[in-house]
């Protein structure tokens, strides 16, 4: 970590202002080359002039920027930090960071590479880095809210606990190795940790139970019913958008179109569909049918649309026992009073983001570390199995040694460089 690295931390395009994040050595360099007025003091935002070396008699103005400065150890990476909040134009930040590169051992960041940093110095534990990466991509407020708890370091702390228990078991076991190399060794049930070793088995499972994993993409609610019911005009209604085509000519949408609709605890997706009708124009009605087919099956929420100003199409009785919701339309044309569209908003909330029932909280977390859970639980059972059918207490210590490794691993203490790569390459650059 001899380099120091800088990288733009928010999105490229223009905006009111961006921020440019430096971690390394060259900090006080860098402040002397192109902040010449800036003092450098501790956690003080200065508004204060960036500067280029420039042929001509005076430096060339940047920007007219904030800067502040974290020294060592105390800064997001650990590393002297300088954060600069130049104004959101692409070509300043260019220059700007063009600039920085000049100094010497200065060099652009690369994904996650300061929270890798962070890690590597004891800031964060790996859950909690892990952590960070699911508050840059949280769309529900339950992710938000898990991400915050991982981030706090409340799994860390059971997974520290329950490893200093499997260490006392160990040493338990290692003590009746050596034992058993003087004595006749004892039968198993004397083994003074066996009981705790069951307890720590049941431990490793529960929190297999808690740990779940997020699900990657937004959920999804399908609207489906006869051509010209409504669909299209409904979802149009919930996002509050003419997003999609409108006609009073049946068949209007063909192909499946995807909408976000951002409720209040989350984002879901809307899938409009083509109308299914009884009987079919053309091949390419043929197929947008399937299509509607398919989607169904994948959806998390099938609504069924259903225009009442006139008589139920045929298959009513038969798309509303695979609805999982119906919605009436047209009501307006027989005078009938209708759900209101926020009324409809409140419903797909509270289906898709229901209130935790109380009880032990699932903490989402990521793939490997559900896997690091699974090995260390394995690991568990064999060293029990061991010690039932055989007094094989070297071996039982082995496999409880690496049942603490892979629960280690769970939060960093214990991981190698490859896994470390692909955690933090999943972040942005600049994170
Ligand atoms: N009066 C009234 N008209 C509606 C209502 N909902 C939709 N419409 C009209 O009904 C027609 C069909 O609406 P769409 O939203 O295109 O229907 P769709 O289900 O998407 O139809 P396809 O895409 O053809 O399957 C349009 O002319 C809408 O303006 C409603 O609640 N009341
Ligand atoms: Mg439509």
């Amino acid at each position: 970590m001899t380099d120091t690295i800088i990288a733009l931390s928010t999105p490229v395009g223009v905006s009111a202002l961006a921020v440019v994040r430096v971690s390394g050595k060259a900090v006080p360099a860098i402040c002397k080359a192109i902040l010449p007025e800036f003092k450098m003091q501790p956690r003080i935002a200065s508004l204060t002039k960036a500067k280029a070396k420039a042929k001509a008699p005076t430096d060339e103005l940047i920007d007219n920027l904030l800067a502040i400065y974290f020294p060592a150890p105390n800064s997001y990476t650990g590393e002297d930090v300088l954060e600069l909040f130049p104004h959101g134009n692409p070509f300043i930040i260019r220059k700007l960071m063009a600039a920085i590169c000049e100094v010497p051992n200065v060099r652009l960041a690369q994904r996650g590479e300061f929270t890798k940093r962070a890690f590597l110095n004891g800031k964060m534990d790996l859950t909690g880095a892990e952590a960070l990466g699911d508050i840059l991509c949280a769309r529900d407020a339950k992710s938000l809210s898990n991400a915050h708890r991982l981030l706090s370091g409340e799994v860390s702390c059971e997974i520290k606990a329950l490893a200093e228990k499997i260490k006392e078991v160990s040493a338990l076991l290692e003590l009746e190795v050596d034992f058993a190399e003087d004595i006749e060794s004892s039968p198993q049930n004397t083994f003074l940790g066996y009981e705790k070793l069951e307890q720590i088995l049941q431990n490793l499972q529960n929190l297999k139970k808690r740990f779940k994993t997020s699900q990657n993409t937004l959920p999804k609610a399908a609207f489906f019913g006869a051509p010209n019911a409504g669909k299209s005009s409904l979802i149009n209604a919930l996002v509050k958008e003419d997003r999609l085509l409108v006609s009073e000519t049946p068949g209007t949408t063909r192909d499946f179109v995807e909408v976000t609709l951002h409720l209040p605890d989350g984002d879901i997706l809307l899938i409009d569909t083509a109308g299914l009708a009884e009987e079919v124009q053309s091949e390419i009605d043929n197929r947008a049918m399937q299509k509607t087919k398919e989607i169904l099956e994948k959806a998390n929420l099938k609504i069924l649309v259903i225009d009442i100003s006139i008589p139920p199409p045929k298959e009513f009785e038969e798309w509303r026992k695979s609805a999982d919701l119906v919605v009436e339309t047209h009501a307006d044309i027989i005078g009938k009073e209708n759900i209101s569209i926020n009324e409809l908003q409140k419903i797909l909330n509270s289906i898709f983001f229901p209130e935790s029932k109380g009880g032990e909280e699932a903490w989402i977390v990521s793939e490997r570390q559900i896997d690091c859970i699974k090995k260390a639980e394995e690991n568990a059972l064999r060293a029990l199995e061991l010690l039932k059918q055989s007094q094989a207490m070297e071996l039982a210590a082995f496999e409880m040694r690496e049942a603490r490794n892979s629960l280690c691993s769970v939060i960093g203490e214990i991981t190698d460089e490859s896994v470390l790569d692909t955690i933090f390459n999943s972040y942005c650059i600049g994170k």
